[in-house]
């Protein structure tokens, strides 16, 4: 197995200046994600956000565009990650960019990471206060697939704060209610809660409060829930 050090010590350099890290390596066997020149990848690099990790470099990038550019954080997204991936000779994939490739289901791949009842992958130390930015493929095989955790936080949650604190009712252990969040967040007055300091219900959720992200982010984030 060929570890392309390099590779990753590249990406490393080159990324977290702007706060998104290297989250975990999949390897694949035929079945990976297909890159531009119709290949398949054999390695995918995912790459991701902890806490408010991308907020400094996303709000000086974004003080310098048109207030009312669409969906600026994911052209910060691409205009950061692609060209490293060109410069390697990689595919960038991003989490908006249709088709929607699996990005969960590479991160429980190369995490270990499992759903929360909210639907986000919850991470033993960072919670729910993580995301993905994007990820890069190669055709060859770079690094080793990450080592992945084993502790789920959700099964030892004393009390599960998550399942009772949403206003609406949406957060269910075996299902995540979206159009009732959704109409929810949207009705005027009633909503503003969750669009002003962000998902109660997540919130409440006592694992890796620390990496919250901040109030700024919060309000970001759900305004862009459509
Ligand atoms: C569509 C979508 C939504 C839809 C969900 C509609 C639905 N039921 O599918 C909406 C707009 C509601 C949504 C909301 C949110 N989302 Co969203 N979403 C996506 C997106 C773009 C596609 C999901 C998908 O269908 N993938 C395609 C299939 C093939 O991928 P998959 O891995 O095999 O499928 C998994 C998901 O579908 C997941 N799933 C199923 N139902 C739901 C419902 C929700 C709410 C979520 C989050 C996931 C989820 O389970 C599948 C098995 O793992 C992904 C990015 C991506 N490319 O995956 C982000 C993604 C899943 N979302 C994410 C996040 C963070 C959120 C929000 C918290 C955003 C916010 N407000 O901050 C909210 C959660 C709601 C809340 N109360 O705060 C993150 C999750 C990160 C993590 N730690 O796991 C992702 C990965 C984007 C990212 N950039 O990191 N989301
Ligand atoms: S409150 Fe408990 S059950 Fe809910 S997401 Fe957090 S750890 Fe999991
Ligand atoms: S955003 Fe609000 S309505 Fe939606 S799940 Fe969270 S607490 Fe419930």
């Amino acid at each position: 197995m060929g570890t392309k050090q390099n590779e990753i010590d590249l990406i490393r350099a080159a990324l977290s200046p702007h706060g998104i890290f290297l989250r975990g390596i999949v390897h694949f066997d035929g079945d990976g994600p297909e890159m531009a020149a119709g290949m398949q990848a054999n390695s995918v690099l995912l790459l991701g956000n902890v806490g408010g990790s991308i907020w400094p470099a996303f709000s000086r990038w974004r003080a310098g565009q048109a207030r009312d550019i669409a969906d600026p954080l994911d052209i910060w997204s691409a205009e950061t990650i692609r060209p490293v991936a060109e410069r390697l000779g990689g595919c960038a994939y991003f989490p908006s960019e249709k088709p929607w490739q699996p990005f969960q289901q590479w991160a429980m791949r190369a995490e270990g990471l499992k759903a929360s009842p909210l639907g986000v992958l919850i991470h033993p130390e960072y919670g729910l206060w993580h995301g993905y930015r994007g990820a890069i493929g190669f055709a060859g095989t770079v690094g080793e697939p990450s080592t992945p955790f084993v502790r789920h936080p959700c099964d030892d949650c004393s009390g599960k704060p998550c399942l009772t604190a949403c206003p609406v009712d949406a957060v269910h252990a075996a299902v995540f209610d979206v159009p009732a969040c959704r109409a929810h967040i949207h009705a005027p007055a009633v909503g503003a809660g969750c669009i002003i300091s962000g998902c109660i219900a997540r919130n409440a959720c006592p694992v890796g409060a620390r990496y919250r992200h901040p109030a700024e982010q919060l309000r970001f984030h759900m305004a862009a829930l459509g």
